[in-house]
């Protein structure tokens, strides 16, 4: 049996393709494309959030938020590492991120401008985070998969308590109701863009399927998405702000309207709210941590040498 024959049946019998076998190196390529882009979304995706440790309302939701921060960077390292078991090189993507030359996800260009915004990206961002993921658990790819499992587990708790405080919001005052209408009012359509273009434009989809690396297109998804989210937002008393959205009982789905896709291209093309905002952040982060990668370097060159001493 030739390796490209191995190959395909391992994928078809449902076999993790693992760091050492044979793998085609457009399969390489696509699992490192969207692994770093999974990767720098994590990254990136401490700022929004993050914008709100300092001004949390209390200690209990000062500790959860930056629990909750800490662990999108952990998600961010698993898969630099995760992507390093292709040959990939940590700081490579890193350059590439700053110097926007590769994607990460669209909705973190969004400004978080109330507390009730901490609430509703882990309830909705997350909730489409975990839609998205809980599939990925079972990609064909071994070590992605493998990291997927612990960051969907974290993700849950991370909705959870997002949930929970909107519940708590919702209970409160007008003001913390209308807070909170208002900030599902701004995120609603960029959670929708989460999961990718229409699967008639999305480029990547078909080949991703085949390989098992996608196992649903990104419509399928969204639609699961919003069947999933629809009766949260009945239980928190927000509206969906979707005059499109209502239960098909033939399709024994919901029907809702399409998001702005001009808008999502813009901000995939770098032109969103906070597209500069992010990488120039991300870049000065990166600049000032330059004295602990140099320190760390010397370290490791000193113990090397006094091994072999
Ligand atoms: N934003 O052909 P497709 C999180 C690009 S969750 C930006 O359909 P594909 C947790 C796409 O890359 C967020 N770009 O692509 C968290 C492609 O461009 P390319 C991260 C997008 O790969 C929660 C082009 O458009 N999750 O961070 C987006 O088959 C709260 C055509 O698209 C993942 O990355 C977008 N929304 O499907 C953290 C999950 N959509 O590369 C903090 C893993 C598409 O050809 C707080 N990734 N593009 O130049 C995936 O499942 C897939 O990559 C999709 C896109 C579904 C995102």
């Amino acid at each position: 049996m030739d390796l490209e024959d191995r190959f395909e049946r391992t994928v078809a019998a449902e076999q993790r393709v693992e760091p050492r076998d044979w793998m085609p190196d457009a399969y390489r390529g696509t699992l490192v494309r969207q692994m770093a882009q999974h990767a720098h979304s994590e990254i990136i995706g401490m700022q929004p959030e993050g914008n709100w440790i300092s001004r949390a309302p209390s200690l209990r939701r000062k500790a959860i938020l930056l629990a909750k921060v800490q662990d999108e960077a952990g998600h961010g390292l698993y898969l630099y590492a995760a992507t390093e078991t292709l040959g990939a090189d940590r700081g490579e993507l890193t350059d590439k991120l700053i110097s926007g030359k590769q994607k990460y996800s669209s909705i973190f260009n969004y400004p978080t401008l109330s507390f009730a915004d901490v609430g509703v990206i882990g309830w909705l961002v997350d909730g489409a985070a975990i839609c998205n993921q809980v599939p990925l658990c079972r990609t064909s790819y071994g070590p992605y998969a493998r990291a997927m499992i612990r960051i969907c587990k974290e993700e849950s708790f991370h909705q959870r308590q997002a949930y929970e405080l909107l519940l708590t919001m919702m209970g409160g005052t007008d003001a913390q109701r209308a807070m909170v209408q208002e900030s599902v009012d701004r995120w609603w359509w960029p959670s929708l863009m989460m999961f990718g273009p229409p699967d008639a434009e999305s480029a990547n989809t078909e080949q991703s399927m085949k390989w098992r690396i996608k196992r649903h297109t990104n419509d399928e998804l969204r639609q699961r998405f919003v069947d999933m989210t629809v009766p949260q937002a009945e239980k928190l008393g927000v509206v969906l702000p979707d005059p499109e959205l209502r239960w098909n009982p033939e399709r024994g789905h919901h029907d809702f309207g399409q998001p702005d896709w001009e808008e999502f291209w813009r901000v995939v093309g770098g032109n969103g709210p906070c597209n500069a905002q992010r990488i120039a952040h991300r870049r000065r982060a990166h600049e000032d941590g330059a004295w602990v990668r140099e320190a760390a370097a010397a370290h490791a060159a000193k113990r090397a040498a006094g091994a072999g001493a």
